[in-house]
């Protein structure tokens, strides 16, 4: 049961580096063969969810959309890696329904909101702070741990490339690649 398709659903606060280790991901995934494709803010944000803000519903509305264009990618049999806060654990469990069991492989990218803010790559922190951003993750906006995710990587303690080689681990010791 390997090369099956499934989602690898990236979760974690603004600049935990979710983006930097599904892009590092799907480089080595490549590397060995596997076909896979990253959603994030840059593609999704940016086009079919631009309508979108960060009040609770637009973003609960943004994981749903995700969710549902991240079912269509697994059934046309691709590894699909997605990159979004999704704060909120219902939301990410109502994508984690929408596929067979085994094909939502949630990744929690564990970072602590100080080490986030300390590197601020935006400066978004620091709007947030000034409040000239409203509704900021971790900042004024809430962010649910995942409660029982199916793998963790700690973006504090190890680099991009050691969470990249963790999460190879994981998908070949459970067959999935
Ligand atoms: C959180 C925000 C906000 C607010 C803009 N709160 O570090 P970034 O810049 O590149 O990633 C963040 C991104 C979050 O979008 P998501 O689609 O992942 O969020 S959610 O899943 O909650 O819908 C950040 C930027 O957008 N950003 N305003 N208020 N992040």
């Amino acid at each position: 049961n390997n090369h099956q398709s499934f989602i690898l659903w990236f979760t974690g606060l603004s600049a935990s580096g979710k983006s930097s280790i599904a892009n590092s991901l799907a480089r080595a995934l490549f590397e060995r063969g596997n076909q896979s494709f990253v959603l994030d803010g840059d593609n999704i944000r940016h086009g079919l969810n631009k309508d979108l803000g960060f009040d609770e519903d637009s973003r609960k509305e943004n994981i749903r959309r995700i969710g549902e264009v991240s079912k269509l990618f697994v059934e046309s049999g691709q590894i699909v890696l997605t990159a979004f806060i999704s704060p909120y654990q219902e939301d990410r469990d109502v994508v984690r329904s929408l596929v067979a069991e085994g094909e939502f492989i949630e990744v929690y990218v564990k970072c602590s909101v100080e080490e986030c803010e300390r590197r601020d790559p935006k400066g978004l922190y620091k709007k947030a702070r000034n409040e000239e951003i409203k509704n900021f993750t971790g900042i004024s906006a809430p962010y649910e741990a995942p409660v029982n995710p199916e793998i963790v990587v700690d973006s504090e303690q190890f680099t991009i490339e050691e969470c990249t080689e963790q999460l190879i681990e994981f998908l070949t010791s459970k067959n999935y690649i």
